[in-house]
């Protein structure tokens, strides 16, 4: 009687912890990055920068100049990666679509999705 009384609180326990979890997760920004690296590894493909969650990753992407840059599409809804200063502008890249720009000039770009402005990301060209 009292083992099976110590599995309930112990359950209980594990119960609370993982709601807990569950809750910090949402509220950090550090989670889905995390999340989708594991059972991901689109976002691990150098020069790539892969559309999840209608967000860039990563946000900051550095490259050696003359690097052909592709983002990788993988929501069910149309991006585009276009250039804050115009610089350059990759279109409606479509669910499950890529699309490739080479770059041949050092600096910062930031850039966002026409689409859904608020999707803002930084390239770094080096
Ligand atoms: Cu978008």
């Amino acid at each position: 009687m009292k083992d099976t009384l110590r599995w309930i609180l112990l359950l209980v326990a594990v119960a609370g912890q993982i709601e807990l979890g569950g809750c910090s997760n949402s509220s950090s920004p550090y989670s889905s990055s995390s999340g989708s690296n594991s059972g991901n590894n689109t976002t691990a493909k150098p020069n790539t920068v892969a559309l999840n969650n209608m967000s860039f990753g990563p946000s900051t992407l550095t490259v050696a100049k003359g690097t052909t840059v592709t983002w990788q599409n993988n929501d069910g809804i149309s991006h585009t990666a276009t250039s804050d200063l115009g610089t350059w502008d990759s279109g409606n890249i479509p669910p499950g679509g890529s699309k490739s720009v080479t770059f041949n000039t050092v600096g910062s770009f930031p850039y966002h999705c026409t689409v859904h402005p608020m999707m803002t990301a930084t390239l770094i060209v080096q």
